[in-house]
């Protein structure tokens, strides 16, 4: 790596300010000088990009297509610098010219173009790549308004448009060069090509041109920077029309009608599928642009389009890019010519899907009537795929009509896109080993009978460069003091550290370094919500986003018997607490709202009650996202990750805590039983249902919350509560339908979730948190073992792994020239 040359660096910032505000840094705002600052640094990162990409095409290197419809990437400059490994030429700098890199840093908008895990699991993959020297592409949407910002008002959420790009994102760089036409709806005819043969041709279509922003993906000190490519829509110029739709007035502004729309806004629903059109609309533009592009870029340097699996390969990030199926084979067939089989032997070879749940309400299926008017000749296509899959279950199983039920791709009058993921891939993984385990073995088990060579499990991973480099600098420190500087790109060293458990000087150390993180989050709380937390508490934390599986009602249950117990006995003995809360709620999900709102609720009553003598806080910190999480995840000393068993399929958040050495408490669902496996039952406070009798319960019906109700009075107390005006003095109906939601079902089966069936067993562990807290050594020693524990959960790990077993992919080295 070139060194940072701090003097040219400065006259740098100082150049940018001058060309592009006319100011100078003094006269600039913040925001203007958080540009200035972001220029000259796109400036360092411009020449390794360039030498990157030289370097690819010289050793023609074979590259994987990430293709996601999120990428929550969070801020960029903090990061960029660290992987550039510019923090101290660059801090100096900026101090020089009289600015404050912190103040600067926080200037930038959280790029939020995901909601949750799936997405920032995407990001977390790009840094790895890049830091592994693996050759990839990150291809997505360049949505106008990303994830919306939350706002708390009376306790209620209220969504406002993130409009992150008002100012400009000094990162992305525009492609024109590189758009391509993207078609929607008319009809598919047969026609004559030049040499007289039949050819399937779209007609009397909508299109528009989607246009690629590139964003850099900077590696860690190696010179290595990828690409993040999200797309853009912009009106296809209406005098290039064909001469069929010369004049049409009516179609020009319906094309710039769908153009302006494509792009608008992320879905925001976290597992949960939104069955809309426009959701359609913007999986197949991205997913069109990405592969049309990918074929035309290798084209471009190789003549035949059989091997074109030697050096492109497409993961799909769940089932939101499946159309690349279908959008490839009609690359093949129509536009070069090839033979279905011959198509269809490239494009199984060429892709890969992974899947992120089993929840069945967020399994995309389309209405056929949907996607056949809007994707014409994809549906065509499908449908071919789907008549040959039929063949061959019915080759496999003959005369067992309830296989080609259970697995047909197209059925029932719709597309089940997972189904046509499975069929065309060569490799279908899960996220962590439970999850693959119930993949096999419960969901897609039909599949698995048939195809078990595709099934693998890929557990996810973090990147520790954004996650305790960036986010936690006083611990990172201290670990490098210890153990060196191996970690940060070989997090598997961090296992140096177990040494330092056993050491009390070491000890009191880590525990001051979190105590100085939890000062630091005091002082967020207080600015941004105006309450007072006590940073000797313990610290609490469930950040994630908010859904009935996650069961952050379970949480605010127990915290509500928790003070029951407090007001009936005043003088018990009780560690002081703050519980911490941050999450979204899909706009329109009522219930998920409501558990928001009794959150609030019940943090207004206790926070305000002064015969607790502030023994328990209640927050709820509002707009939960990357920038704060990395705050809050350095400041932890409990992480809740208490989903229903066999509902979450890995988590990340559980790893990125462990990380910054808060111990879980937790169900055995997705990878906390890998945190457990690393660092033992005993470091960890594991309750409730397994896996394996929640899938029991499921499919026998025996559960039934009314008998846990009538015989425990604490949970009758917590439940009446929720109804009889304790929380919501105005409106006794406020929290109704959640109460009936666990007694009654209202839309599902009541306690869907085994909330009251783990509550017991979930405060028995609270209870051995209490204990375990209250010696502080023990606990210290718990925490510093599992940072020292965490090594596994890098996702340069999961990528090596992607890259080896999956992909394929060589690494690179990247000299920059002087
Ligand atoms: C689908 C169709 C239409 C609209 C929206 C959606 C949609 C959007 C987002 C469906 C699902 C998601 C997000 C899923 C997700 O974040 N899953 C999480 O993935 C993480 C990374 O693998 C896991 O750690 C989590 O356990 C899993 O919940």
């Amino acid at each position: 790596m070139n060194e940072i040359n701090k003097e040219e660096f400065k006259k740098d910032i100082e150049n940018y300010a001058k060309v592009l505000f006319r100011k100078s840094i003094k006269e600039a705002s913040d925001q203007e000088k958080f540009q200035a600052v972001s220029y000259a640094v796109k400036d360092i990162v411009v020449d390794q990009w360039m030498a990157t990409h030289k370097t690819y095409e010289e050793q023609d290197v074979k590259t994987v297509y990430y293709l996601s419809m999120e990428f929550l990437t969070g801020r960029a400059l903090g990061n960029i610098i660290i992987n550039l490994k510019g923090n101290k030429a660059i801090k100096e700098a900026v101090e020089e010219l009289g600015m404050n890199l912190d103040v600067i840093e926080d200037q930038e908008p959280d790029a939020a173009l995901g909601n949750g895990g799936l997405g920032r699991l995407a990001a977390c993959f790009l840094d790895s790549l890049s830091t592994l020297g693996y050759p990839a592409y990150g291809c997505g949407i360049r949505y106008k308004y990303g994830m919306f910002k939350q706002v708390i008002e009376n306790g209620y959420q209220i969504e406002k448009p993130d409009d992150w790009l008002k100012n400009g994102n000094p990162f992305e760089i525009k492609r024109p060069e590189y758009a391509v036409e993207v078609k929607f709806g008319g009809y598919v005819a047969m026609r004559k090509d030049e040499f007289g043969r039949d050819k399937f041709v779209q007609e009397n279509y909508q299109s528009v041109l989607a246009v690629p922003y590139d964003l850099p993906v900077v590696g860690y000190n190696n010179n290595v920077v990828n690409t993040l490519r999200i797309w853009d829509a912009e009106a296809i110029d209406t005098f290039n029309l064909d001469s069929f739709d010369k004049g049409d007035y009516q179609k020009a502004v319906e094309q710039q009608n769908l153009a302006r729309t494509i792009c608008e806004v992320l879905y925001p629903n976290d597992n949960h599928m939104a069955g809309k059109e426009l959701r359609l609309k913007q999986q197949y533009f991205f997913v069109s642009a990405s592969v049309q592009r990918a074929v035309a870029k290798y084209m471009e340097k190789h003549d035949d389009i059989r091997k074109i699996y030697e050096k492109v390969c497409f993961q799909l990030n769940d089932t939101h890019p499946t159309v690349t199926v279908s959008e490839f084979m009609r690359i093949l067939v129509d536009d070069y010519g090839l033979e279905w089989d011959e198509a269809w032997s490239i494009t199984n070879k060429t892709c890969a899907y992974t899947n992120h749940t089993i929840m069945s309400e967020a399994l995309e299926k389309w209405p056929l009537e949907l996607f056949s008017r809007l994707l014409p000749r994809i549906y065509q296509i499908t449908e071919e795929i789907n008549r040959r899959f039929i063949l061959q279950i019915q080759a496999a199983y003959p005369g067992d009509n309830s296989k080609v039920e259970k697995m047909a791709i197209i059925y029932d009058g719709q597309v089940k896109m997972a189904h046509l993921a499975i069929a065309a891939s060569f490799s279908v993984n899960g996220v962590a080993k439970l999850h693959t385990e119930i993949l096999k073995n419960q969901e897609l088990k039909d599949f698995y009978q048939m195809m078990p060579e595709k099934f693998n499990n890929k557990t996810n991973g973090i990147t520790q460069r954004r996650f305790l480099l960036h986010g936690n600098p006083l611990l990172a420190d201290w670990v490098t003091k210890k153990i060196g500087d191996d970690w940060i790109t070989n997090l598997a060293h961090i296992n140096e550290l177990g040494i330092y458990a056993d050491d009390e000087l070491s000890r009191k150390e880590f525990m001051n370094i979190k105590y100085q993180n939890k000062v630091r989050l005091a002082k967020y709380i207080k600015e941004h919500n105006g309450v007072e937390v006590n940073p000797r508490s313990i610290f609490d934390v469930q950040v994630k986003r908010l859904h009935e599986y996650k069961r952050q009602l379970l949480n605010i249950l127990h915290i509500m018997y928790l003070y029951n117990e407090l007001k009936k006995n005043p003088e018990m003995d009780f560690y002081p607490r703050t519980f911490i809360f941050g999450a979204k709620a899909s706009a329109g999900y009522h219930r998920a709202k409501s558990i928001i709102k009794l959150i609030n609720s019940v943090g207004d009553v206790i926070n305000n009650d002064k015969d607790i003598h502030d023994k328990i806080k209640v927050v709820f910190i509002e707009n939960y996202r990357v920038s704060n999480a990395e705050i809050i995840f350095a400041a932890a000393d409990v992480s809740e990750q208490i989903s229903t068993a066999s509902k979450e399929a890995s988590g990340t958040g559980n790893m990125k805590f462990m990380l910054n050495g808060a111990l879980t408490l937790g169900t055995m669902d997705g990878a906390n039983v890998e945190i457990v496996d690393e660092v033992g039952k005993e470091n960890a406070f594991i309750f409730g249902l397994s896996s394996d009798e929640v899938i029991a319960y499921e499919q026998n019906g025996q559960y039934n919350p009314r008998d846990i109700y009538n015989i425990d009075s604490d949970i009758r107390a917590v439940m009446t509560q929720l109804v009889d005006g304790t929380y919501a003095s105005g409106n006794l109906d406020e929290f109704r339908d959640i109460y009936n939601s666990l007694l009654d079902g209202n839309g599902g089966r009541p306690d869907m979730y085994f909330i009251l069936k783990d509550f017991r067993s979930y405060a028995d562990a609270q209870k051995r948190v209490e204990a375990a807290y209250r010696d502080e050594e023990g606990w210290a020693k718990s925490a510093l073992l599992n940072v020292s524990k965490s090594g596994k959960f890098t996702s340069d790990r999961t990528i090596e792994e992607y890259a080896k077993e999956i992909w394929h992919l060589e690494k690179v080295t990247v000299e920059v020239p002087e």
